[in-house]
């Protein structure tokens, strides 16, 4: 199998917790892309759900499969969502935001009821920060933002060089918010909680990848096949 195949595998297993009349908070990257297509396939069926996308990106890859749409603010209470996720450890605590959505991403899984993650077992991690963790950050002053985060991250316990996320064309990644993303490389975050404490008091700082007590289960597919985690 292909990691593709395991990511399709693990999204295969998640729409079964799709039930009809559910109002869904749909993930973005390419783990819950196939995903997409999954909640596509049974609208087209006739399933009856209502859904909220994490991303432009995600909002026009639904749109094209007539998915029905909706926004947290015509519905802020949602049943569930499903997204990929960068990293996982043993508590279910992720780091997400490689695909630049994990502002709208952790709005929509903190109005969610449930928050599922499908991923293939290249995501499993025994301490988070094998993948960069991304911060998203406001333009103004954002160098003064950077030296903040590295001091505060530093407190934390946590050192790694950073560096703007580059766009197109030589210019900065910007986020469906307009804002910047910033990818801190910090080898081992050792006390997830206390870094996002610290990062919380950057006020240049919007939001950052890493979601914390919203991951209720998780859905990974490998050689072995699917494995379940869940607290
Ligand atoms: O950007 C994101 O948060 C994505 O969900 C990311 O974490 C996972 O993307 P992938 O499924 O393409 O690896």
């Amino acid at each position: 199998r292909t990691i593709e195949g395991y990511k399709a595998a693990a999204a295969r297993a998640a729409i079964d917790l799709v039930q009809p009349g559910m109002r869904l908070g749909l993930g973005t990257g390419s783990t819950a892309a196939p995903f997409v297509e999954e909640v596509g396939a049974r609208v087209r069926d006739g399933l009856n759900v209502i859904c909220v996308p994490t991303s432009e990106a995600t909002r026009n890859h639904a749109e094209a499969l007539g998915i029905p749409l909706t926004t947290l603010d015509e519905t802020p209470h949602l049943d569930l969502t499903v997204d990929g996720a960068d990293e996982i450890d043993d508590q279910l605590r992720l780091i997400k935001g490689g695909g630049g959505a994990l502002l709208r991403e952790k709005i929509v899984a903190t109005a969610s009821e449930r928050m599922v993650v499908i991923a293939d077992d290249r995501k499993l991690s025994r301490t988070l920060g094998s993948h960069p963790l991304p911060i998203e950050v406001v333009r103004f002053g954002l160098k003064a933002t950077v030296q903040l985060i590295q001091a505060l991250s530093a407190e934390a316990g946590c050192e790694g060089e950073i560096r703007l996320r580059p766009g197109e064309g030589g210019r900065p990644f910007v986020t469906d918010q307009g804002n910047l993303i910033v990818d801190c490389a910090f080898p081992k975050i050792a006390e997830p909680e206390v870094l996002a404490f610290a990062l919380t008091r950057v006020p240049g700082v919007v939001e950052h990848g890493l979601f914390l007590g919203l991951c209720d289960m998780a859905i990974v597919a490998g050689a072995n096949g699917i494995q379940v985690l869940k607290h």
